[in-house]
């Protein structure tokens, strides 16, 4: 099979302030994509909730805190510079934002073409979190507080460069998120998170916050025979430290590049799609060696049980 090569770059995001404002981050955001695009990179992935700092730390009760967070329209008179920028450089970009639509919040990401046109848009379905806070925690992450379920699905888009695919933050950390994106043939998968270094469930040693980011990105990529261009909001948001480690996955299950910092950064790695098709042609052609007729607890079965 020939080399089918695109360039991907992930552009990683360090905090975000809450007293920052929306054109502060979007001259951030312009300044990576350029820095991308003078690499040579057709795409770029941006983190998850890009436009403001990581809010379901907090618990805010009052209507008009919450909706400070929020986009009512993309691109807005604030966000349009960002997709001029795309358009100019011919540049295709995916970008995390906190969607209001007809009343319901969602924790949304878009897919934006080289020419500056959305291409497609998904809204996250696994969120994690408490609706409600703890008592007494030192730590809260409320994402089910402010967010919707998505219900778009996991749709895959074919661009004239790849079929891409998006997700966002947890996500990556399920199987099927991957499996049905593999499904539609995915060749790139875009995701953009905000990973606190510490988790109100339980104190787990602070070293597997990378470990098991890393590792689901590479066993999604490696098991799906696809690119994964992940991106970080990083370092120390209102005192809140959020790990970095964004980076570039092959099909391979091999980290092709990552980022250095917990800061602004981009990378950035020539992708060989056809790494794709030699893993779909031979191990996990899915064709040939899916057995779904065994698979049915999982769309049946939402949590485990016991077996009787
Ligand atoms: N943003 C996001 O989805 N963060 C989660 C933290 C989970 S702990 C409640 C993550 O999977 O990284």
């Amino acid at each position: 099979m020939s080399a089918r090569k695109l360039h991907l770059a992930v552009a990683q995001l360090g905090p975000v302030q809450r007293s920052d404002t929306r054109a502060q981050v979007v001259r951030r955001l312009i300044e990576l994509l350029e820095d991308a695009h003078s690499r040579g990179a057709a795409w770029v992935t941006f983190p998850e909730l890009a436009l403001t700092t990581f809010f379901p730390r907090w618990s805010l009760d009052d209507p008009a805190d919450v909706q400070a967070f929020f986009e009512t329209e993309m691109p807005g008179p604030l966000t349009r510079p960002l997709f001029d920028a795309a358009r100019e450089k011919g540049i295709g970009f995916y970008l995390g934002y906190a969607e209001l639509a007809d009343g319901t919040q969602y924790n949304t990401s878009i897919l934006v073409g080289r020419d500056g046109g959305i291409v497609g848009k998904y809204r996250k379905i696994h969120i994690p979190g408490d609706a409600q806070a703890r008592d007494g925690a030192a730590l809260q992450h409320l994402e089910k507080k402010y967010f919707a379920v998505g219900d778009l699905g996991f749709p895959v888009w074919q661009t004239p460069d790849a079929a891409i695919g998006m997700c966002i933050c947890n996500d990556r950390r399920w199987p099927e998120t991957f499996r049905v994106m593999g499904l539609q043939g995915v060749e790139v998968v875009m995701a953009g998170y905000n990973t606190p270094s510490g988790y109100v469930q339980w104190d787990e040693p602070i070293h597997l916050r990378m470990h098991h980011h890393l590792l689901s990105l590479q066993a999604g990529a490696y098991q799906n025979a696809c690119w994964v261009a992940a991106a970080a909001k990083a370092g120390v948001e209102e005192g809140n430290p959020m790990i970095g480690g964004s980076c570039i996955v092959a099909p391979t299950g091999e980290i092709m590049v990552r980022a250095f910092s917990e800061d602004d950064e981009v990378i950035n790695f020539v992708c060989d799609l056809s790494v794709s098709e030699h893993y779909r042609a031979n191990i996990f052609n899915f064709a040939a060696h899916r057995r779904p007729e065994h698979y049915g607890m999982i769309v049946e079965r939402t949590g485990a049980r016991p077996p009787a």
